[in-house]
């Protein structure tokens, strides 16, 4: 036996180990990944890195490679700190040990992705290029092998390329060859291993109405120029390893796998029908035979389930009624970026099904073989989809790599039973070309034929953002299905109006079932208020987001479903939030260490599986108003809350939130609640200081009664002043200023002139501001400096009211530079 030949393991993976986790049945180990071939070995040690490739690439000097680990990607760690993160070309090297050739044998390199171009060489000579930066590709290696040590040299650049989408997108492009690499064997006349990247085989599984149900089998047999001949396949299809159905079928393999061929359809009297909650899985092997011995194998798995779309009354599974419950999810991690590990995909899976999640979108392009796989096993519906974002072009270069990077997806993943829908682009810009058609119109056309062409089976999507255009430009009447992305409450409109946008996208799109493919908000865990506002990116905002956005999608009957954008905080390098470079509106942090309140919310309201959890627990050093809000997220009834021991009675608004009043010191709560037969119980501490200012505020020129209007503490008091006065604040120490907020009562119609003063000592005074021809009445408004200023005195100077007898000033506070920014700030300095 060849050397290499003992490193090869005939792998097929086991299910993955099940355990019983709150009533569903979870995997609690990553599952093997499944392997369709026999001889299949993954190269993940050995690989050299150079980010200097030489003009030829095969080049590339020795000494400006070092060793890395892999899969590997270049941006990880930089683009965590910069917007300008590296976009440039590297080369990997890696020698590979091969036996002596034999007439017998041919051998194949499958790469799972490259971001976002390759060039491989073996051995010096060029092998393929691909572009499109989430598909895998593969090219046979036999011709240019030779016995013992061979070079492989793969170049892969993220630099921007105008003919591959995305062109722009809110994540990050992070470079690299970020997956598995397979070296494949196989026999001379073989089951193709060089189907654009896929395994070869087509499955067409159906369930009928009445529990039966038949495989359609096609496939390709690769003769490797040997001239055809006579050959039989043998189709074995078992369920947790006990045979179901078999067929046996001679075939004459077209001349270097040119074409399909089909095999007798399997059928089954009974199938066990494939869910999220019961995800029966069957395995398909593919034995060609040649004279009676088997000279190759290769599997599947399938999964037998029926589902429809209806534009009225939702999604059916099976033919029952089921409601779409998921999120998108971006693959990354910080330090990382895109090379992940088996670990990494199964954790996320698993927080998903744990959150009561039953679909998935995998934004916003094609993910790694192994997430599927454990969609699969674990139960998720997905959709998948190519990365056709924000920007297009009519270069026929642009449309052609889109409908590569398509063919490419459903060619890998089409048999896999999670699958029920392509997508097809997201939030793509357009524009009228004439005619009222959008300019993106006809590509979005060809790749709505080109998946139905290719599967059938499938619906096709396509989403947009909260805009009318989509319908308005004719694009939306094209896929099967139609998706938007609405943030209200967030980027856009009121929490409550998305009722009535959903309702209106309903009547615009007849006969067209609507998925709400994103909505969330962004949330920091170090960020936390007591009166939570849009942007604030407090916990406490994204869960009454959360909230509300299920409130009101529960009530529409025609929605197909929902996902919650997005999973996990994710890098997009040209965000600056409140943690620059990452988009926040995970509802579990980017290293998935910590679930955030929006996730213990959803896990409430989608499972079954006890939820107690007080919210806020990570805001341990509290100031405020002495009353304060203190909520349980659960999903139980009868819950009890006990202040320091001792037990507050009844909540006082919806059974889970308490009005508490503290005082200076350290407060501990405990939840209680009763689930069959046993208490469960969630506590929480947290220091409370009741003031919430750090700064001094003086009435210098105050006469009688005039500092009991003013100081109240109390930011909703109108300070109403008679005469002239002046409000001042002693900032304790230097401090740099963007501006003040001021509010005035009924400002419009008073006539007094107000002035903001700033000064170093307290008593020679400087003018900041002076807001008195512009003093809008009600709410406060902040009020910019030209420029910042350093200063430890400010006043706001009211004089030459002669008219009436009050000036009313409804708030006057600093705008420290160092404060949290909301997002309108940042986007003005993050380029796209
Ligand atoms: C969207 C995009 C998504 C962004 C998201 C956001 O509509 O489809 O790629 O990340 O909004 O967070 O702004």
């Amino acid at each position: 036996m060849p050397s290499a030949f003992r490193l090869f393991l005939k792998r097929v993976a086991p299910l993955a180990r099940l355990v019983i986790l709150s009533g569903t049945v979870l995997a609690s180990e990553p599952p093997a990944r499944f392997q369709p071939w026999d001889d299949v070995k993954i190269l993940s040690s050995g690989w050299r890195y150079s980010e200097t490739p030489g003009p030829k690439i095969v080049d590339t000097p020795e000494d400006s490679f070092r060793n890395i680990g892999f899969p590997h990607s270049w941006n990880g760690e930089d683009s965590f700190r910069t917007a300008n993160y590296r976009r440039a070309a590297s080369v990997y090297r890696k020698t590979i040990d091969l036996p002596p050739a034999d007439p017998s044998e041919r051998w194949f390199l499958r790469f799972g992705a490259a971001f976002q171009e390759a060039k491989v060489f073996f051995n010096g000579r060029p092998l393929l290029e691909h572009t499109g930066g989430f598909s895998a590709f593969t090219g046979e290696i036999t011709g240019l092998a030779r016995e013992g040590a061979n070079t492989l040299d793969v170049w892969v650049s993220n630099t921007r390329n105008d003919h591959i989408a995305p062109h722009s997108a809110d994540f990050t492009f992070y470079g690299g060859l970020y997956r598995n690499v397979e070296l494949i064997r196989a026999p001379q006349v073989c089951f193709s291993r060089d189907e654009l990247g896929g395994p070869g085989v087509r499955l067409e599984p159906e369930l009928k109405p009445d529990g039966s149900a038949t495989l359609d089998i096609r496939t390709k047999i690769d003769d490797g120029g040997s001239g055809g001949g006579s050959y039989t396949i043998d189709a074995r299809l078992t369920r947790g390893g006990n045979e179901v159905a078999r067929g046996e079928s001679p075939v004459a393999p077209a001349p270097n796998g040119s074409g399909w061929t089909g095999l007798p359809a399997l059928t089954l009297a009974k199938a066990d029908p494939w869910s999220p909650e019961s995800p029966a899985l069957y395995e398909l092997e593919l034995c060609l035979s040649r004279d009676g011995r088997v000279i190759d194998r290769v599997r599947q798995r399938t999964a037998f389930r029926r589902f429809r779309f209806d534009a009225e009354q939702g999604f059916f599974l099976n033919g029952a009624p089921y409601k779409l419950r998921g999120t998108n999810r971006h693959q990354d991690r910080m330090g990382r970026g895109n090379a992940l590990t088996e670990a990494d995909h199964f954790e996320d899976v698993r927080l998903m099904k744990e959150a009561g999640c039953n679909w998935l979108r995998l934004a916003h392009y094609q993910q790694d073989d192994y997430m599927l796989q454990l969609c699969d096993e674990l139960g998720l519906l997905v959709w998948e989809e190519i990365p056709y974002v924000n920007g297009t072009s009519q270069a026929p270069e642009f449309e052609q790599n889109l409908r590569s990077m398509m063919t490419e997806m459903i060619a890998q993943h089409r048999n896999q039973p999670s699958i029920i829908v392509w997508g097809m682009g997201n939030e793509v810009r357009m524009k009228d070309r004439g005619d009222g058609k959008a300019d993106c119109y006809d590509i979005v056309k060809r790749l709505n034929d080109l998946v139905h062409r290719l599967d059938p089976a499938r619906r096709t999507i396509f989403v947009i953002g909260d805009a009318d255009y989509g319908w308005k430009l004719g694009v939306m009447t094209i896929p099967d299905l139609v998706g938007y992305n609405l943030y209200r409450g967030w980027y856009f409109g009121s929490l409550d109006s998305l009722t009535d946008r959903l309702q209106d996208l309903h009547r615009h799109h007849p006969g067209k079932p609507l998925v709400l493919s994103e909505f969330g908000a962004g949330s920091d865990i170090r960020v936390h208020s007591a009166e939570p506002a849009r942007y604030d990116f407090s916990e406490e905002y994204q869960v009454g987001f959360l909230e509300s956005h299920l409130d009101q999608t529960e009530k529409l009957p025609f929605l197909v479903g929902v996902n919650w954008w997005c999973f996990a905080d994710f890098g997009s390098a040209a965000r600056g939030d409140t943690m620059p470079h990452i988009n926040q509106k995970g509802l579990v942090t980017i290293d998935r260490k910590v679930r955030k309140d929006a996730y213990h919310l959803l896990t409430a309201r989608w499972t079954d599986t006890p939820v107690l959890e007080i919210q806020s627990k990570r805001w341990t050093e509290r100031t405020g108003e002495p009353r304060q809000r203190i909520r349980v997220i659960t999903n139980q009834t009868d819950i009890r809350l006990a202040h320091n021991g001792r037990d507050l009675g009844p909540a006082d608004e919806g059974g889970c939130v308490w009005n508490v009043e503290l005082d200076d010191g350290t407060h501990t709560f405990t939840a209680t609640a009763r689930h069959n037969g046993k208490t469960i119980e969630d506590r929480c501490s947290f220091t409370f200081k009741p003031s919430i200012h750090d700064f001094d505020v003086s009435v210098p020129d105050g006469g009688q009664g005039r500092s009991a209007w003013l100081l109240d503490g109390n930011p909703a008091t109108h300070w109403a002043i008679e005469g002239d006065a002046t409000i001042g604040i002693d900032l304790r120490r230097h401090r740099l200023l963007d501006g003040v907020e001021l509010g005035f009562y009924r400002g419009e119609s008073r006539v007094y002139r107000a002035m903001v003063e700033v000064s170093d000592d307290g008593r020679s005074w400087k003018p900041a501001l002076d807001p008195s021809t512009d003093r809008p009445s009600g709410g406060e408004s902040e009020r910019r400096f030209e420029t910042q200023i350093q200063t430890r005195h400010l006043r706001l100077r009211i004089d030459g009211n002669n008219e009436n007898h009050w000036s009313a000033v409804t708030g006057f506070r600093p705008l420290f530079a160092d404060r949290k920014r909301d997002k309108s700030e940042y986007e003005t300095i993050a380029p796209e």
